[in-house]
């Protein structure tokens, strides 16, 4: 151990440390300064950035004995409080820079040093500034993060105050479609609000601190788990095993009927089988972290190695082995028939263009927080386990059964106060079952947080499609018939997998009224990285295929890839994939308002393009529906409090989007003719014991789908609380007539006719959808094959605005990661796909400062104050557009994703670009 002298945020202290600690874990372990947060845990972040003697540094790569003694280190707290916002904070909180929020302090950190050396920076010097310090932020897209700088450096140069940066309240109080701030911004920017990392640091004495075994290969039988070793190490409480599970030890997957794989495939600790590598198979419970781990080394597991096929193809081959044992690989089918026969209309087709197995792959969601859970026994004897989970109810039923227990009863989830983003790997539960089981198994509360290595290969991954698809068209450019056939690879849980495979014949093609459809797609069993829903669920590959042959229709056509989509948009009369008319028909409208955006940047990239630097402009259209499918419905309890203020409860889970900011905007927007102010409005959210089940956030449902029910709920209050004169009664006077103060709002769309698709494909699988049309400008380096996306511009339909700043937010975000998918993101080699920098996180200068938004914004019949959703959208094809931009600059075509430079350089060479091919298309099933 070492004595340090140090000055921290301005208080001088002595420390005593171990000189081989980590500066970050002495930050936060010691200090209990948590607002320094850690993310990848190797320097690629920024996350743990914090100032020391006037320089950046990543806390999480420097050890105490590089710290010089007498350092001064200023760390999130020492740069402004929730009551004395700095102006980077300030600014922060205006231009919505916090979403997530996990990335704020490293960013506000690292821009106050770079204000501290230049208080007059261009746009490029601070983009420079966050590439240079390795500051990450998965939510943003940067825009917004720059934009705050900027303000942030005016307000320090005096040109503007800080009341120019705080929300002004309209004269009609009315923050419907404004900037309003989100209620969390604050927790955000100054580091207060509790992570899961932040809680488990505060948790109290005697918690058993978690470490897992997991499997090292990607298919095997397990012969034997010795644990006699490991539980005499020191500081372990106990080593949990399949045997100490108490119910199932299974996840119920709610395996869709048809569904061949057993709805009860993925085990919570490996009993019988490994499916992929990383599974979980032991727990160590010890009272430290690095004990825990000690004695993970000592758990002996034997297995017996069984061939893995690592994708569908390989495990489509005749000869493989059924991964789970009576199940076959391929599990589930999803036809789509639509309209007349195709087979003959191809042959009559003035045009027949087709592609086969167009990919995208197994894109990593890389939030900068990695998952973490907790769990404890309540004094109820309840079972409490607090995640990141984004459907709280959901998940409850998902592992009850698992754990021997029942949700809701004697099983509650709740969310950490502060969630970094999730972009939809928390649609499934991931470690909840784990620390429940540990809990369970020992009576102790039990704290489990991953690092970044276990983010990765643990939880799952989007699931990659290959597509054979065919257009047939007359020589006019409109598509007539469309056919297509697609196998899904799911990893080894058939949880979700039929319903993502049910997104394949919705979203292929979707934009365009073709009459005439018959596909297939198949959902396959393999061993690599288990499915997860990913933000756009399913759009993104379905998308991929019909928005990349669309342009290879254009060119057989002799036609301009925007005038051939504007042929085929939706317009009334037609119907989207799944058979009935779209709610509103604004495609038509978003092309119109992009077309001379496009020309814009045709005649900027033929200026500009040069033999070494070549530039290119694509397009796509994107949809995506706002729900799950079929009657989804949530529930919302409001009621007027005593003090005069109205409770609005539900779980609305907040991975970053901005469900706090929706829940009251929409609250608010019904609430505002009894004269409620905001700030009179309590929102109780996310927490399975005071709020009722929203549904889960993903599927770009919760605005339109909790929202109905908000504003149904609090019509209910208004209406029962409105007097004759048209005021309203106080919360005494309802008591007084006997006027109940609470009331439950509810909304199903059924409300709007929804049902399931049938085995056709056809339906009504949601009331409301998003349209958009995005528009990609690249520069190929002709001597790398290295993509550059110059700039972005997305034509969006999103319904009547909730917050403006959420929503551009949510769109730069998405767009960013759009470009990640298209040009690096990846998680195929389990060797390599292993950091957030190796598995492709675009970083600032990776995405380019211009990006804009054009709205077209069409009401919605079926969506609170006229609202669509907006989460999705902006990753449903942009991928599309970039990759048309790469044949439009340099001719040369990438159908399997991601666009590596190596890729595109052997397409500029004339050489063949390596592709994974499917020999079965069309397997026994
Ligand atoms: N909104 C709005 N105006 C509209 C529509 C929506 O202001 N016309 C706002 C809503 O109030 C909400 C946000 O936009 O704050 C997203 O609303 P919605 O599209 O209904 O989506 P959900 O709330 O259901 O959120 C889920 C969606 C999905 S499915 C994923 S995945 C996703 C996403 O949102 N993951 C995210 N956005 C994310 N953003 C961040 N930062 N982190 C994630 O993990
Ligand atoms: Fe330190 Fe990522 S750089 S946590
Ligand atoms: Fe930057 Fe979420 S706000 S990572």
């Amino acid at each position: 151990m070492i004595k340090k002298k140090l000055n921290i945020n301005g208080a001088s202290m002595s420390l005593v440390v171990d000189p081989e600690a980590l500066l970050v874990d002495v930050i936060r372990g010691q200090l209990h300064l948590t607002g320094t947060k850690v993310g990848c845990g190797k320097g690629q972040c920024g996350a743990c950035s914090v100032i020391m003697n006037g320089k950046v540094i990543r806390s999480c790569i420097t050890k105490m004995k590089r710290v010089p003694d007498e350092s001064i280190i200023t760390t999130i707290e020492g740069i402004g409080t929730p009551t004395n916002l700095h102006a980077l904070q300030l600014a922060w909180v205006k231009h919505g820079s916090a979403q997530c929020g996990f990335c704020a302090p490293g960013f506000i950190v690292s821009a106050k040093a770079l204000l501290d050396e230049n208080n007059n920076p261009t746009r490029e010097e601070v983009r420079d500034w966050f590439q240079k310090h390795k500051n990450v932020c998965r939510c943003t897209g940067y825009k917004p993060l720059v934009d705050a700088v900027m303000d942030a450096a005016r307000l320090v140069r005096g040109e503007i105050t800080a009341a120019d940066l705080e929300f002004q309240m309209p004269e009609d109080g009315k923050i419907l479609g404004t900037d309003y701030p989100r209620p969390s911004a604050i927790g955000k920017v100054t580091g207060t609000i509790d992570y899961g990392a932040d809680f488990g640091l505060k948790m109290p004495p005697g918690t058993l601190r978690l470490k897992l075994v997991q499997a090292q290969v990607s298919h095997a039988k397990i012969l034997s788990i010795d644990t006699s070793e490991a539980e005499k190490m020191p500081g372990v409480y106990k080593v949990v095993t399949y045997k100490d599970v108490k119910g199932k030890n299974r996840i119920n997957g709610l395996n869709l009927p048809g569904n061949k794989g057993d709805s009860y495939d993925r085990p919570i600790l490996c009993d019988e089988k490994v499916f992929q590598f990383g599974d979980a198979i032991a727990i160590v419970c010890a009272d430290t972290e690095a004990h825990a781990q000690a004695a993970v080394e000592k758990v002996h597991v034997e297995l017996e190695v069984l061939p893995a096929y690592m994708s569908a193809p390989a495990a489509m081959e005749p000869d493989a082995i059924e991964i789970h044992p009576g199940t076959p690989n391929v599990y589930f089918r999803q036809y789509n028939i639509k309209g007349e026969d195709t087979a003959p209309l191809m042959e009559k087709a003035d045009v027949v263009v087709s592609m086969e197995d167009l990919y995208v792959g197994r894109q990593p969601h890389l939030p900068i927080e990695p998952d973490v859970a907790a769990a404890y026994y309540d004094e109820n004897g309840n079972l409490q386990i607090l995640s990141k989970s984004i459907g709280l109810d959901l998940h409850a039923a998902m592992i009850a059964e698992g754990l021997g227990l029942e949700a809701g009863k004697n099983l509650f989830l709740s969310q950490f106060p502060g969630v970094g983003g999730t972009f939809g790997y928390k649609f499934s539960p991931t470690i909840e079952a784990l620390v429940g089981v540990a809990t369970m198994a020992t009576g102790k509360p039990c704290f489990l947080n991953f690092d970044y290595y276990q983010q990765i290969i643990y939880t799952g991954k989007r699931s990659p499609f290959f597509v054979d698809i065919k257009f047939g068209a007359n020589k006019d450019g409109k598509i007539n018939a469309m056919e297509y056939n697609y196998a899904v690879d799911h990893g080894p849980y058939s949880e979700f997998g039929d319903l993502l495979t049910v997104r394949g014949v919705q979203f292929i093609g979707a934009g365009y009224g073709i009459p005439n459809i018959r596909g297939v797609g198949y959902t396959v069993c393999t061993n690599h990285a288990w499915g997860s829903a990913f933000r756009a669920y399913g759009s993104p590959q379905s998308l991929f295929a019909s928005e990349t042959l669309m342009d290879v229709l254009a060119e057989k056509l002799g036609m301009d890839p925007l005038e051939l989509r504007y042929i085929n948009a939706y317009r009334p009369g037609d119907t989207n994939p799944s058979g009935h008319e779209p709610e509103v028909y604004s495609m038509v409208p978003l092309l119109d308002a992009i077309r001379p955006k496009y020309q814009e940047a045709l005649k900027r990239a033929k200026e500009e393009s040069t033999p070494e630097k070549k530039r290119g402009v694509g397009i796509s259209v994107g949809v995506y529906g706002c729900g799950l499918d079929g009657p989804d419905s949530a529930e919302v309890w409001v009621e007027l409090l005593h003090d005069g203020r109205v409770q609005v409860s539900t779980n609305w889970q907040d991975h970053g989007q901005g469900a706090d900011m929706g829940l009251l905007a929409t609250a608010h927007e019904t609430l505002r003719q009894m004269g409620i102010t905001p700030d009179q409005i309590k929102l109780v959210m996310n927490d399975m014991n005071l709020a009722p089940a929203g549904g889960p956030a993903g599927g770009s449902r919760s605005q339109v789908v909790v929202g109905n029910s908000v504003v149904n709920g609090c019509e209910q209050l208004v209406n029962a609380l409105r007097k004759d004169d048209g005021t309203f009664m106080t919360y005494d006077e309802a008591v007084a007539k006997g006027i109940p103060t609470k009331y439950v709002g509810k909304w199903s769309a059924a409300a709007a006719n929804c049902t399931d698709c049938d085995d056709k494909g056809q339906g009504k699988p949601f009331s409301v959808y998003m349209y958009g049309v995005f528009l990609a400008e690249v520069e190929v380096d002709t001597t790398t094959g290295k993509t550059r996306v110059v700039k972005m511009t997305m034509a969006a339909d999103v319904g009547e605005v909730i917050n403006k700043t959420v929503l551009d937010g949510q769109i730069y975000g998405g767009l960013a990661q759009g470009i990640g998918l298209a040009l690096s993101e990846d998680f195929e080699d389990l060797k390599k796909h292993t950091t957030m920098a190796n598995c492709g996180i675009p970083y600032i200068k990776d995405i380019p400062d211009d990006m804009e938004i054009i709205y077209v914004n069409y009401k919605r019949e079926h969506g609170p104050y006229g609202a669509a959703g907006v989460g999705e959208l902006p990753l449903t094809s942009p991928h599309a557009a970039i990759c048309n931009a790469i044949y439009n600059a340099c001719g040369v075509r990438i159908t399997q994703l991601p666009a590596r430079p190596e890729k595109v350089l052997a397409g500029l060479q004339g050489k063949e670009i390596p592709v994974v091919k499917r020999p079965i298309k069309d397997p026994a099933y």
